[in-house]
């Protein structure tokens, strides 16, 4: 029978099967995954084929060819990646710009790949409740520059439910995933858009002022307006996968938008005629970008894993 996966553990998976039931499986022994290098061979969000086993452990058989997945490799680990889900509608990056603090070099390496892997991204602000002043100017200039980037914006408040009906309407009838570093207020949003649900949640670590770490499994929840919500454990860094040093341009949005630079191997540093570096001098591309662009080139070029 087929289901889908809700919960991994890494040992047991929590699968809805087709008829509405949730069953715990193992995977068969002979699980043959698709070859990537990754940490684990299903995902929440998969599709997979169960064999039902009444009274005895059930199993995953195989898996169905993924619409999709959010992979990610810690920056500083070794050659591992690790699928964080997959067939996803829509990704939403969690940000706040205090408590903890997400940089754009996190938001940037997080939107090359998702692009990459043609996932629909939208960047939620989140705690605007608890921000004044200088932290409002410094939101409102990460919107301008995602915004201009082709990005929607929303700021939000999941702790003062703050443009939740909003979030909800964007989420209707999709699958969606909530990602982002620790703390930031995933779960906490989660249980703000459906009142029946509750995850637990943590304040931030008075120490150094970001998440604990406190959802340690991936885990999908059907939510009562009908979406379905993927809480993720928090990430600190984000490694893009195998990544070219000729495809990385192609990775951020705008600049795949423009018309062809000169070269069509431009990579958008010194080269005559480049159309990046001209819409960058006229404002049009920002620099927060442009230079996290450049950054990342050098680390491939360089051989740095990214
Ligand atoms: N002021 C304010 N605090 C919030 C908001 N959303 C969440 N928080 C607080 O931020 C802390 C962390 O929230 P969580 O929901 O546990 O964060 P998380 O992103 O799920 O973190 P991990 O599970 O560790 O990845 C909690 O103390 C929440 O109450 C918000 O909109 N405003
Ligand atoms: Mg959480
Ligand atoms: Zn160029």
């Amino acid at each position: 029978m087929l289901g889908t996966v809700y919960k991994s553990t890494g040992s047991w998976y929590k699968v809805k099967l087709d008829n509405g039931k949730f069953i715990d499986c193992k995977l068969q022994a002979k699980f043959r995954d698709h070859n990537l290098k990754s940490t684990n061979p299903i995902c929440v969000g998969d599709i997979v084929k169960v064999k039902i086993n009444i009274d005895q452990i059930s199993f995953i058989e195989s898996i169905t060819d993924r619409q999709n997945y959010l992979i990610r490799k810690s920056v500083k680990l070794s050659k591992q990646f690790h699928i964080i889900a997959s067939n996803i509608d829509i990704c939403f990056l969690i940000i706040t710009v205090k408590n903890p603090e997400t940089s754009t070099m996190f938001i940037d390496r997080f939107l090359a790949s998702t692009f990459s892997y043609n996932i629909k991204t939208v960047l939620l602000f989140n705690k605007i409740d608890d921000i004044k002043d200088d932290y409002i100017n410094k939101m409102d200039e990460l919107i301008s520059i995602y915004t201009n980037a082709g990005y929607d914006c929303i700021k939000i408040s999941g702790k003062k439910s703050i443009n939740i009906d909003k979030l909800r309407s964007i989420m209707l009838n999709k699958s969606c995933v909530f990602s982002g570093h620790s703390g930031v207020g995933k779960s906490t949003l989660i249980n703000r858009l459906d009142s029946k649900i509750n995850i637990k949640t943590l304040p931030i670590s008075k120490s150094n002022l970001s998440g604990q770490h406190t959802t340690t499994f991936s885990e999908m929840y059907d939510l009562e307006f009908g979406s379905r919500i993927i809480d993720t454990p928090g990430i600190k860094g984000f490694g893009l996968y195998d990544t070219d040093k000729y495809e990385l341009k192609d990775f951020f949005k705008e600049f795949t938008l423009l018309e062809a630079c000169k070269f069509n191997n431009c990579l958008h540093q010194d080269e005559p005629g480049c159309m990046v570096k001209s819409k960058l001098e006229m404002g049009e591309i920002s620099y927060s970008r442009y230079n996290n662009y450049i950054q990342l080139l050098t680390d491939i070029e360089n051989n740095y894993r990214i």
